[in-house]
């Protein structure tokens, strides 16, 4: 064997020594060496809800290039934000009880930088507000009036968000219902159908490296001014690129009250599964309001740097969209109250 051939062999073995030794002491994997081989060049997407499925196309195009995971979030929510039937998120949203369509949206990247607007109007892609709160300002959160002069300065166009179909349903609620605060309003919708969805978002790219997104038009004829959890970096939406993302849809109170992806992100620190960590969270919200839990609906959904996935739902019929190299499918989550 040749010099070199021999110190690479030795390097080699003493690196693999370390890392067994670090192991087996209990120390922390070095971050350089978190990403398993096999997940390398393997990269995977997941979002909630079945509409999440032509949304992880559009993520898969830029993550099959080799792209990284923060512009494949981007482009994938970006769908069901401009499609006017997506009645839960961007244009077509429903609004608020005054008749508002206000956004909330967040980013987040593997470096740990966020971004993120809350009640935000007349833009229909709020996610790439965020994006550009996250690069362009030292900020992490805009709101309001100043996150829509944030945007327009930034050269995008102020439209009307609201479309007939959605004006009409609003209008017919007026009628019906009185002007009360009513956390989750679900079951006082014309025909019953859910007033809540939203695209959380979180990918790992070909190099390892996890990002997440969440947007939303949050619940359906609430209060104005009223933000809910999907653009509160920890609550609807955390990633930490050392061990996993997670996102969250339902009722954003529910889920603030218990900091929800972050939660996730944590029990995966501690050796939990994705599907296990999403089901403890849901277990803390039960345990933290269990009256309002009953009535409520919340799914989490979680990736960790295996490419391991999961999510949990307090109710049933919460389900994800998986997109990898061998899976395009949608899954129905697991569930509290059977
Ligand atoms: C919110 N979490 O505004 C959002 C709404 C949602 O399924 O996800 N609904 O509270």
């Amino acid at each position: 064997m040749t010099d070199r051939r021999k110190f690479v062999k030795l390097s080699l073995l003493s690196s693999a020594a370390v890392l067994a030794g670090n192991k087996l002491m209990g120390k922390a994997t070095p971050a350089s060496y978190v990403v398993p081989p096999t997940v390398k060049d393997n990269p995977i997407v997941i979002s909630t809800w079945p509409f999440g499925k032509p949304a992880n196309a559009a993520a898969w195009e830029v993550l099959r290039k080799g792209g990284r995971a923060l512009d494949a979030v981007e482009a994938g929510v970006r769908v069901p934000e401009a499609d006017p039937h997506n009645q839960s998120v961007g244009y077509g949203g429903r609004p608020d009880r005054d008749g508002r369509v206000t956004l909330d949206a967040c980013i987040m990247d593997e470096n740990s930088k966020c971004g993120s607007v809350a009640c935000l109007e007349h833009i229909v892609h709020p996610i790439s507000v965020a994006r550009m709160v996250m690069e362009k300002t030292p900020h992490v959160m805009l709101v309001g009036d100043g996150a829509l002069q944030f945007a327009l300065a930034n050269g995008l166009k102020k439209e009307n968000l609201l479309t007939p179909k959605s004006e009409a349903e609003w209008r017919a609620w007026l009628k019906d219902h009185k002007y009360k605060p009513v956390i989750n309003i679900e079951n006082q919708l014309p025909g019953g159908e859910s007033n809540h969805d939203t695209i959380g978002m979180v990918a790992m790219d070909k190099n390892g490296n996890l990002s997440g997104a969440c947007t939303t038009s949050g619940l359906s004829y609430k209060l104005h001014g009223r933000v809910g959890d999907s653009p509160i970096i920890g609550a609807g939406l955390y990633v930490d690129n050392e061990v996993g993302a997670a996102t969250s849809t339902g009722v954003g109170e529910e889920v603030i009250r218990i900091v929800g992806s972050h939660l996730v992100v944590e029990l995966m620190r501690q050796g939990h599964s994705p599907e296990d960590a999403c089901k403890q969270a849901v277990e803390r919200i039960v345990a933290k309001s269990p009256a309002a839990a009953r009535e409520a609906q919340v799914g989490f959904l979680a990736l960790n740097k295996k490419g391991d996935f999961g999510g949990y739902a307090l109710q049933k019929g919460f389900s994800y969209a998986v997109r990898n190299g061998n899976l395009n499918t949608v899954i129905e989550s697991k569930y509290h109250y059977v």
